[in-house]
């Protein structure tokens, strides 16, 4: 296979995309899953029944005869269908001859290995689901899993979905507050957790949060304690071992639950990064056969690869494409325990030599602070394995983008942009690897059969090169409960399917060709004087100045002043020239109406366990406004020095 490269170089015109867009490289193109040029055109014009083509990439127990459903208004995709989940993710694998193919790798935080083939995922899940099931789980109960990446989390995902059971995965770094308020909402009366885990080289307990978590909580909770930290963990009255449950059930068999397409698979609170959780409920057939479909058109993954996806499963992205997604297709998933900017080794780079990653997921965030270590010389670790990189979570700058590009993808292999939410269940705006062009800084067009626009606050779509927001005018299958029966947003109906849409909390633009560029959530758009700025549009200007690392701009108070808080390669850059240069660069290419006022050189930006950045705190901070909970951030401790700097230069 010759790594010749058909990158072509051709301005578009878009207005606030950067101009250049590279062709898939042609060993990319002439092996891809999905490389007809066609597809977006016949999926609209077949739309709802394109959406077979996800709909068979799964096992049935009773075949669904329609693909979209619309009684009384409530949209059920495969609706007449039956599935069980868990066959589809592990046993049809085994007996389709790929017992010994390894489902799940694991890396601990100290570089330990652990891998298990779909027979042992399959044993293992069988025996979580009895134990699970003599504590008293069934069909519709919800089990909250309060763990970080460890084997046992997925494993206990899928015992519960073998159950009929949802899971509610919570970020194992949330505090106490946060668990009981999302196992109260939930109507959780099972809790599985840990000990403790490692996190950056020290160890974390966890019992302590989930045992106050649990006096808060108005239930009688049926607790089981997963030993990370130690083998044989104090159980105290109120918890049973996993391990001890796992060894007594051992070898027992569970038949998986059939469920309706409609049916709950389980239960995720959204990040956050804007205001209180918001509860979102995924589909058993929708779901699952949106995130094979995406998994295979967009992240062009294969049963034999090894796939890793460096998400915190505790994050959508860890659920669709960490574990949903890759398992359904019968690939290696590969888990770490730490975040991709964190290895033990020292570089993912050295997990991807190892394990000859081929596909590799993970957040612009994870990037930059990579960036900011510096890569290590191109002939210390092989990474020639690689044939496809993605992100995911936030805008990636052209800048990040071609330095993944570069670095991780030998120059030439495709990156993907994917946008889409935990209410989308999947990937929903992306370019297909081998059928349309990539063009840094813009996420795509909308994946087939999603029909994306751009529409003003009433809801009518604008022309292309103006800023509104993302709305998806047609239901797809990945799409979540609550879309199904309400549709949400402007012009939302429920009786004619022409009217559907979800209108998004972010303000994007289109370009002529259909492309769509991201500028921030709509929570956190700049309104200065008469004006309306996405916070990625300044961004992307400040990230492309030298020495910049992280930047991120919000709103003071009600002042119509902004403030960009700015991370910096210090060994290179003087931060008072830099401030300078910051303020000059967009007053010049956006607005002087957008010049920072304040320019606040920080050694990291506070972020999410999903590597979203924390404007909302940062607004608060330089508002005076004093700031809560950290507990969802994934660098809590920045936030302190973050406080001490903006005062010092007031
Ligand atoms: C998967 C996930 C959703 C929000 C979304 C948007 C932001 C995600 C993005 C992106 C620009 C991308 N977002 N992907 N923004 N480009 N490629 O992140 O789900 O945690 O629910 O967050 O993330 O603002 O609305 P979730």
């Amino acid at each position: 296979m010759s790594r010749g490269n058909q990158g072509v170089d051709e301005s578009d015109g878009s207005p606030t995309a950067g101009t250049d867009r590279y062709g898939p490289p042609c060993w990319f193109a002439d092996t891809a899953n999905v490389a007809d040029a066609g597809i977006r055109d016949r999926f609209a014009e077949d739309w709802p029944d394109c959406w077979t083509v996800a709909g068979d990439m799964l096992d049935w127990d009773r075949e669904y005869e329609t693909v979209l459903n619309r009684d009384e208004g409530h949209l059920a995709w495969f609706g007449d269908g039956r599935l069980k989940p868990s066959h589809n993710c592990v046993d049809r694998h085994v007996a389709a001859g790929r017992k010994n193919a390894i489902a799940i790798r694991w890396i601990g935080a100290d570089g330990e290995r652990e891998s298990l083939t779909y027979l042992d995922l399959q044993h293992e899940v069988e025996a979580v689901a009895a134990a699970l099931r003599s504590l008293g789980v069934g069909p519709g109960d919800v089990v909250t899993l309060f763990m970080p990446n460890v084997p046992e989390l997925p494993v206990t995902m899928l015992a519960c979905a073998r159950l009929g059971a949802l899971h509610n995965v919570v970020y194992a770094g949330f505090s106490a507050d946060e668990l009981a308020d999302r196992m109260a909402s939930a109507d959780s009366d099972f809790l599985v957790t840990c000990d403790g885990y490692y996190r950056r080289g020290s160890a974390v307990g966890q019992r302590n949060t989930a045992d106050s978590a649990r006096l808060q909580v108005d239930a009688d909770v049926t607790g089981v304690l997963v030993g990370r930290l130690a083998d044989d963990p104090d159980l105290g009255r109120d918890y049973h071992s996993y391990g001890a449950l796992r060894d007594e059930f051992a070898g027992a068999e569970v038949d998986p639950v059939a469920r309706d397409a409609a049916d709950p698979l389980f239960v995720l609170y959204t990040s956050g990064t804007t205001g209180e959780p918001d509860r979102v409920t995924h589909t058993t057939g929708g779901y699952l056969s949106y995130a094979a479909w995406t998994a295979t058109a967009v992240l062009d993954i294969r049963p034999e690869d090894t796939y890793w996806c460096a998400a915190d499963i505790g994050w959508i992205t860890g659920h669709t494409y960490g574990v949903y997604g890759p398992l359904a297709l019968g690939t290696t998933t590969l888990l770490h325990e730490s975040p991709a900017d964190h290895q033990a080794g020292g570089h993912p780079w050295a997990s991807i030599e190892r394990e000859s990653v081929d596909v590799f997921y993970t957040s612009p965030t994870a990037l930059r602070s990579m960036r900011q270590r510096g890569a290590p010389p191109a002939d210390e670790y092989d990474r020639s394995s690689i044939r496809l990189l993605g992100t995911v979570g936030e805008p990636i700058d052209p800048s990040t983008w071609h330095w993944y590009r570069d670095e991780l993808g030998g120059g030439e292999a495709p990156v993907v942009d994917t946008w889409w939410q935990t209410e989308t269940g999947g990937i929903a705006v992306a370019t297909l690897p081998a059928v349309d062009p990539m063009q840094p800084g813009a996420a795509g067009p909308g994946v087939p059969g999603l029909s994306v626009d751009v529409v003003d606050d009433d809801g009518a779509p604008v022309a292309d090169g103006e800023e509104g927001t993302l709305a998806v005018q047609r239901p797809w299958p990945g799409m979540c409960r609550r879309l199904a029966s309400e549709g949400h947003g402007a012009g939302a109906g429920r009786d004619h399917p022409d009217a559907w849409r979800y209108v998004t909390s972010d303000r994007a633009v289109r370009g002529p060709d259909g492309y769509v560029t991201l500028l921030g959530r709509d929570a956190d758009t700049l309104d200065v004087g008469q004006a309306a700025y996405g916070t990625a549009v300044v961004e992307r200007v400040v990230s492309a100045l030298d020495g910049v690392t992280e930047v991120a701009v919000v709103a003071i108070s009600e002042d119509d002043e902004v403030a960009a808080y700015v991370s910096c390669d210090r060994s290179s850059t003087d931060p008072d020239a830099l401030a300078g240069r910051v303020r000059a660069r967009v007053a010049r290419e956006i607005s002087p109406a957008v010049r920072p006022n304040r320019v606040i050189i920080v050694p990291e930006l506070p972020k999410t366990h999903s590597g979203k950045v924390m404007r909302r705190l940062l607004a608060d901070v330089v508002s005076g406004r004093g700031y809560g909970d950290t507990s969802a951030l994934r660098n809590p401790e920045v936030v302190g020095e973050i406080e001490t700097v903006t005062r010092r230069q007031e």
